[in-house]
C-alpha cells in the first residue's frame, strides 16, 4: 500500500468533509496540536500542502517548505498571506461559487428576519407578552424597498435576484461597473443616502477595512438598515454601534464581527434592533460538504502538479 501524502491543516471543517480528506491525505492537525512547533518540525521535508479555514502566514510556509499548495475553506481568503504564498512558489486556492445560493439565501433571512424582526417576535411570545400586552409593535416591509448592495459578485448578484423577486429596487456599488439591469452607485455614501437597505457582500482585506464608516451610516439613516455578511473588518463596529445606540442608524442583521467568536456586549445588549448570527452563512450540510470537497479536489490538484480548480494566486 502508498502512503499517504502528508498534509497540514490549521483549522477544522465539516466533519464529513474531514473523513473524506483522511481517507486521502495523512492529516497532521495543527489545531489539536498542544506542541505546534513540533508537529510543524516533523512534518517539515514531507508535508506536500496545507489547508484550513482562517489563516496561513509566511511563517507557516517556511516551516513547510515542500508545500506546493494551501487550499483555503471559504471563499474569502483574507486570513491567506496570498503575497508570501506567490512569492514562494506556492499555489492558493479557495471555494467560490458553491457556496454563492447559500450565503444568499442567508442574507435574505437576515434582511427578512432584522426588518420583520423575526426573533423579537419569537421572543414575543415566549415571554408570554402577547397574552398579556396584546399584538407586538408593527416591523418594516422588505418587498418593493429600495435595497443597496455594496459588491456584487457571485454572491452579490445571487442576493440580487432574489431581491428581484422580492419586487425590491435594486442599486449597487463596486469598484468597476457591471452590464446588469441595476442602478449603479460610484459612491457608496450616495448609495446609501438612496435606500432603505444596505447588504454588504465585499471580501475582506485591507482595500475593503471600514468601508461602512459613519458616513455611510448616517447615510442610511434613523430607518436604515445594516446587512452584514461579508466580513466584519468591511465595517467600522465602533460607528456601528454608536450609530444604533444614538438612533442615527435604524436596525442591524449582522453574521460577521471584526474579532469573531467575540462579539461586542454592546451589540449583544441592543435586543430589539440588532439580528446577530454566529457567521454561519455558508453553514448547512450540503455546501459545507461542497465546500470541504472542493478543499480536497485542489489539495490533490496542487500536489499532483495540475491546475488547481478555483485558483487564488
Ligand atoms: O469592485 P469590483 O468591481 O472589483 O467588484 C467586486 C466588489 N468589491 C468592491 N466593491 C467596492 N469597493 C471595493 N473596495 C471592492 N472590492 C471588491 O466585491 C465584486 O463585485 C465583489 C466581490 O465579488 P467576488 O470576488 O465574486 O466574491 P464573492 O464570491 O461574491 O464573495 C464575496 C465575499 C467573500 O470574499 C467573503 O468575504 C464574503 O463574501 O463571504
Amino acid at each position: 500500500m502508498t502512503s499517504k501524502p502528508d498534509i497540514v491543516v490549521v483549522s477544522p471543517w465539516y466533519s464529513a468533509a474531514m473523513d473524506e480528506l483522511e481517507q486521502a491525505f495523512t492529516v497532521h492537525k495543527l489545531w489539536l496540536s498542544k506542541d505546534k512547533d513540533a508537529l510543524l518540525a516533523s512534518v517539515r521535508d514531507t508535508c506536500v500542502g496545507i489547508a484550513g479555514s482562517s489563516w496561513c502566514t509566511a511563517e507557516l510556509m517556511d516551516a513547510l517548505p515542500n508545500a506546493t499548495v494551501i487550499a483555503h475553506h471559504g471563499v474569502g481568503y483574507d486570513g491567506v498571506d496570498v503575497a508570501a504564498a506567490t512569492e514562494r512558489g506556492i499555489k492558493v486556492s479557495n471555494t467560490p461559487d458553491v457556496l454563492s445560493d447559500e450565503v444568499a439565501d442567508f442574507a435574505i433571512a437576515l434582511m427578512l428576519a432584522t426588518c420583520r424582526r423575526i426573533p423579537q417576535a419569537d421572543r414575543y411570545v415566549r415571554e408570554g407578552r402577547w397574552e398579556r400586552e396584546g399584538d407586538m409593535p408593527f416591523t418594516q416591509r422588505v418587498w418593493g424597498r429600495k435595497v443597496g448592495i455594496l459588491g456584487l459578485g457571485r454572491i452579490g448578484q445571487e442576493i440580487a435576484a432574489r431581491c428581484a423577486a422580492f419586487k425590491m429596487d435594486i442599486r449597487y456599488h463596486t469598484r468597476s461597473r457591471r452590464d446588469v439591469p441595476y442602478a449603479y452607485s460610484s459612491s457608496l455614501a450616495e448609495m446609501a443616502k438612496e435606500v432603505d437597505i444596505l447588504i454588504a457582500i465585499v471580501p475582506g482585506g485591507t482595500a475593503t477595512k471600514h468601508l461602512i464608516n459613519r458616513e455611510v451610516l448616517d447615510a442610511l439613516g434613523p430607518t436604515g438598515v445594516l446587512i452584514n455578511v461579508a466580513r466584519g473588518s468591511v465595517v467600522d463596529e465602533d460607528a456601528l454601534i454608536a450609530a444604533l445606540q444614538d438612533g442615527r442608524l435604524g436596525a442591524a442583521g449582522l453574521d460577521v464581527f471584526a474579532d469573531e467568536p467575540r462579539v461586542p456586549q454592546a451589540l449583544k445588549d441592543m435586543t430589539e434592533q440588532v439580528v446577530l448570527q454566529p457567521h454561519q452563512a455558508s453553514a448547512t450540510h450540503d455546501t459545507r460538504l461542497a465546500m470541504g470537497r472542493l478543499v480536497m479536489e485542489n489539495l490533490k490538484a496542487g500536489i499532483a502538479g495540475k491546475p488547481l480548480l478555483t485558483p487564488v494566486n
